[in-house]
C-alpha cells in the first residue's frame, strides 16, 4: 500500500449517462454514404463476383477480398450460455430512496440523488439460443450496475429458492434438464424422463419444483415478474459491521403470467413474445420500472428461523423478515446490436463493491467460481472485461497483460508488483480509501463432504408455498403436474414423484397421481399451515398500464363508440391495436378513421391482453370467422372481452354473455370503464368455460 494525495483525481464524471457516453465511442459510424472496404481500409470495387480465372473458371487465392469476407463470416459465432442463452437486454438507471449508509458503505447505495446506469439481462435457462421464449422455465434477471466503485452484478432469478444446495449438483441437474443427449430432444422444456428422475433422487428440489410448476414459471412479460438474488448475501458498513442480507426486484406493474395453453401457442405463434414486449415497449417509451427490496437480517440472529438462511431452497418469509424497499431501476433504452451487447454481456457473482460481501451458503460459493470459468470459454479470452459492455465506467488499473485480443496498449516496461522502477504503480489502497477488503468471518471446522442438519427440512416451505396460492393457481400447479409429469416415459420415475410430493400435500399430489397412471398417495403431506400472502400472483398489483387491447373493426365501424374506447385506453396508459381484415386506413360511420395494422392473418388473438369486438357494415362471414376466433381464443386464455354492435351477435353465437369478465355495450350503458377495470384484472381465472 502507499500513500497518493488524491486517488480519485483520474476518475470521471459520473453519473447515469456514464456508461452511454463510454459506449458512444466504441459505436460503429454510420455505414450511409461510405464506400465499402476491406477491414484492412481498402477501397472494393465489387462484391458480388468472386476473382475467377475465367468468367466459367475456378476462384483463385489471389481473391483476399473474398476469404477475409468468408473466414469473418466462418467465425461469427461465440459458443452460447451453457445456461440461460436465450436472453434480452435493455439499459435503464438506478437510484436509491435513501441512504442505507447504516448496513452498505457501498457508494450506489448512499446518495438519493445519485443515479447509477445499469444493463439487465432477462433470460430462459434451459432452451438453446434460438428456443422461445414462453417456455415453462425459471427465467434470469442479471443486472450490472456500473458503480463508480466498479462492476456490481446482481446476478438474479425470478424465483427465490434454486434447484439445489450445494453447486456441486448444478452440472448433473443442467444435464438432466437440458435435452437427452442422445437424440438431443426435448427443446426447452423440464417435461421428460431424465429431469423428473432427477428431481425425484434429490427431495432438495422440492420447494423449486412449486414455484416451476407455478404461473411462475410462464411470466406475462420481463416487465411483470419479481428478480430475486436468491443466495444470502452480507451488508457491510464503514464500522465494519455486517448484516445478512438478500436482494429482491419488485415490478411496479405488479407480477402476471400467462395461461399455459397460451404459452403454448405463443411458443410457435410468435417465439419471441416476451423479449419483443420489451423491446417495443422501450421504443414506446414505456419504461420498465423495478423497485429494490432487501430483507436483512442481523448476524445474532442467524440460526433464530426454522430454516438455514444459507440453504438456497429456503426464502425467507417476507411476514417474518419484511422487505424494504430502498431504491428505484428504470429500464428505459434498447441495445444498439444484439452480439455486442446482449451476447456479450458477462456476469458474474463474483463482481462486488465495498459494502457488499459474500456468505457461506453453499451454493454461492460454488458460483463464484463457475462465471468467470466460463466467460473464458465463450469469450475464448479473459480479456472479455475490455469488450465495451463489460467495461466499468471507473479507470481500471492492475499488472494483467497480454492474451488473445488484448485491446489496451498498457505502456511502460513494468507490469509487476512490487516495484521501485514505476513507484509501486499501480498502488493498492487502504479500506478508507475505497480498498475492498473482505469481511473477517471467523471460520472454524473440519474438511468434510456432508449436508448440514439444519438444511435437511425439504418440504416444508414446499407445503408453505402451496398454502399460498389462491384456488386457480393451485389448480394450475396441479395441470402443470400432470402434463409435465404425465411426459414422462418411466412409470417407475412417475410413482417416484407422486410418492415425493405426497410429503408436501396428500391432496395435491392425489389430484395429478391418477390422470398420470399413477398411484395415489394415502397418507403422508407436511404439516405446515402457516401461508405467505406475499407469494400468490393473487395479491399484486393490478394496472392496464401498456396492456395490448385488441381492437376488432370494419368498415363503417361505430365511430363514437370505438374513438371513446380508443381515447379512454390510451388514457389508462393501455395500447389499443386495430385489428381487421385488410391492412391500412378503416372508416367508421361517423367518417373517424382508424389505421388497421394487424390482419386475422398475421396476428392471433395470444398476442393481446384483451380483445374489443365492434365489428362494421362491411362484416361478411369470412369477418365474422376472424372476429369469432379472436373472442373465443381470449376467452379460453381468461382474458377481458368487450362487445358492440355486431360484436355482441358473435359473442351470443359463440354463448359467451353473462361470462366473468365479458363486457356489453347494451343500451348505451358506459361499458368502456368496466373494460378498462377488467384489463387491469389481468385475467379471469375463476371463468367457467362453456
Ligand atoms: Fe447461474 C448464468 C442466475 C445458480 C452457473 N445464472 C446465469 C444467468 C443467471 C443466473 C441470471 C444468466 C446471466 C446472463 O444473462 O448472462 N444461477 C443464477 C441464480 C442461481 C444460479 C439466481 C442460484 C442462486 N449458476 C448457478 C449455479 C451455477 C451457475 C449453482 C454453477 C455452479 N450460471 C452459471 C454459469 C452461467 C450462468 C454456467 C452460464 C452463462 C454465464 O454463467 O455467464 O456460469
Amino acid at each position: 500500500m502507499k500513500d497518493k494525495k488524491n486517488i480519485n483525481e483520474e476518475e470521471p464524471n459520473f453519473n447515469e449517462n456514464s456508461k452511454n457516453e463510454q459506449l458512444e465511442a466504441f459505436r460503429s459510424s454510420d455505414n450511409e454514404d461510405k464506400p465499402m472496404t476491406t477491414n484492412q481500409g481498402l477501397k472494393m470495387s465489387e462484391d458480388e463476383f468472386s476473382l475467377k480465372a475465367g468468367e466459367r473458371g475456378p476462384t483463385i487465392m489471389d481473391d483476399f477480398h473474398f476469404r477475409e469476407k468468408m473466414t469473418h463470416f466462418d467465425n461469427e459465432r461465440i459458443p452460447e450460455r451453457v445456461v440461460h442463452a436465450r436472453g434480452f437486454a435493455a439499459h435503464g438507471e438506478f437510484e436509491v430512496y435513501e441512504s442505507m449508509k447504516p448496513y452498505t458503505k457501498a457508494k450506489f447505495l448512499q446518495d438519493p440523488n445519485v443515479k447509477t446506469p445499469v444493463f439487465v439481462r432477462f433470460s430462459t435457462v434451459v432452451g438453446f439460443r434460438g428456443s422461445k421464449d414462453t417456455a415453462r422455465d425459471v427465467r434470469g434477471f442479471a443486472t450490472k450496475f456500473y458503480t463508480e466503485e466498479g462492476n456490481y452484478d446482481l446476478v438474479a432469478n425470478n424465483f427465490p429458492v434454486f434447484f439445489m444446495q450445494d453447486a456441486i449438483k448444478f452440472p448433473d441437474l443442467v444435464h438432466a434438464i437440458k435435452p437427452e443427449p442422445d437424440n438431443e430432444i426435448p427443446q426447452a422444456t423440464a417435461a421428460h424422463d431424465t429431469f423428473w428422475d432427477w428431481v425425484s433422487q434429490n427431495q432438495e428440489t422440492a420447494h423449486m419444483i412449486m414455484w416451476l410448476m407455478s404461473d411462475r414459471a410462464i411470466p406475462r412479460s420481463f416487465r411483470m415478474m419479481e428478480g430475486f438474488g436468491v443466495n444470502t448475501f452480507r451488508f457491510v458498513n464503514e464500522e465494519g459491521k455486517a448484516h445478512f442480507v438478500k436482494f429482491h426486484w419488485k415490478p411496479v406493474l405488479g407480477v402476471h403470467s400467462l395461461a399455459w395453453e397460451e404459452a403454448e401457442i405463443v411458443g410457435g405463434a410468435d417465439p419471441d413474445f416476451n423479449r419483443r414486449d420489451l423491446w417495443d415497449n422501450l421504443n414506446l417509451g414505456n419504461n420498465a420500472e423495478f423497485e429494490l427490496g432487501v430483507q436483512i437480517i442481523e448476524e445474532k440472529d442467524e440460526f433464530k428461523f426454522d430454516f438455514d438462511i444459507l440453504d438456497a431452497t429456503k426464502l425467507w418469509p417476507e411476514e417474518d423478515v419484511p422487505v424494504r424497499i430502498i431504491g428505484k431501476m428504470t429500464l428505459n433504452r434498447n441495445v444498439d446490436n444484439f452480439f455486442a451487447e446482449t451476447e456479450q454481456v458477462a456476469f458474474h457473482p463474483a463482481n462486488i463493491v465495498p459494502g457488499i460481501d459474500f456468505s457461506n451458503d453453499p451454493l454461492l460459493q460454488g458460483r463464484l467460481f463457475s462465471y468467470l470459468d466460463t466467460q473464458i470459454l465463450r469469450f475464448g479470452s479473459p480479456n472479455h472485461h475490455e469488450v465495451p459492455i463489460n467495461r466499468p465506467v471507473c479507470p481500471f488499473f492492475n499488472n494483467q497483460r497480454d492474451g488473445f485480443m488484448r485491446q489496451t496498449v498498457n505502456k511502460g516496461n513494468v507490469a509487476h508488483h512490487r516495484n521501485a522502477l514505476a513507484n509501486s504503480s499501480p498502488y493498492t489502497v487502504s479500506e478508507e480509501e475505497g480498498g475492498f477488503a473482505h469481511y473477517q468471518e471467523k471460520v472454524d471446522g473440519h474438511k468434510i463432504r456432508a449436508r448440514s442438519d439444519s438444511f435437511k427440512d425439504h418440504f416444508s416451505q414446499a407445503k408453505l408455498f402451496w398454502n399460498s396460492m389462491s384456488a386457480p393457481e393451485k389448480q394450475h400447479i396441479i395441470d402443470a403436474f400432470r402434463f409435465e409429469v404425465g411426459k414422462v416415459k418411466s412409470k417407475d420415475v412417475r410413482q417416484r414423484i407422486v410418492d415425493m410430493f405426497s410429503n408436501v400435500d396428500v391432496d395435491m399430489t392425489a389430484a395429478f397421481a391418477k390422470t398420470i397412471g399413477s398411484t395415489p398417495p394415502s397418507s403422508g403431506g407436511s404439516n405446515v399451515k402457516k401461508h405467505s400472502p406475499a407469494l400468490s400472483q393473487a395479491n399484486t398489483t393490478k394496472s392496464a398500464m401498456t396492456r395490448k387491447v385488441a381492437i376488432i373493426v370494419a368498415e363503417g365501424y361505430d365511430g363514437q363508440k370505438v374513438e371513446a374506447m380508443i381515447d379512454a385506453l390510451s388514457a389508462a396508459g393501455a395500447e389499443p391495436r386495430i385489428i381487421s381484415d385488410v391492412l391500412g386506413p378503416i372508416t367508421g360511420n361517423n367518417d373517424s378513421q382508424v389505421e388497421a395494422k394487424h390482419t386475422f392473418q398475421t396476428d392471433a388473438s395470444v398476442a393481446f391482453d384483451a380483445v374489443y369486438v365492434d365489428g362494421g357494415q362491411t362484416a361478411d362471414a369470412w369477418f365474422d370467422r376472424g372476429a369469432s376466433k379472436f373472442m373465443k381464443q381470449a376467452f379460453e386464455h381468461f382474458k377481458p372481452i368487450a362487445a358492440s354492435n355486431e360484436g355482441l351477435n358473435w359473442l351470443k353465437n359463440l354463448n359467451l354473455p353473462d361470462s366473468l369478465g365479458v363486457v356489453e355495450a347494451n343500451n348505451d350503458t358506459d361499458f368502456v370503464q368496466p373494460f378498462i377495470d377488467a384489463i387491469a384484472a389481468h385475467r379471469f381465472w375463476e371463468r367457467k368455460m362453456v
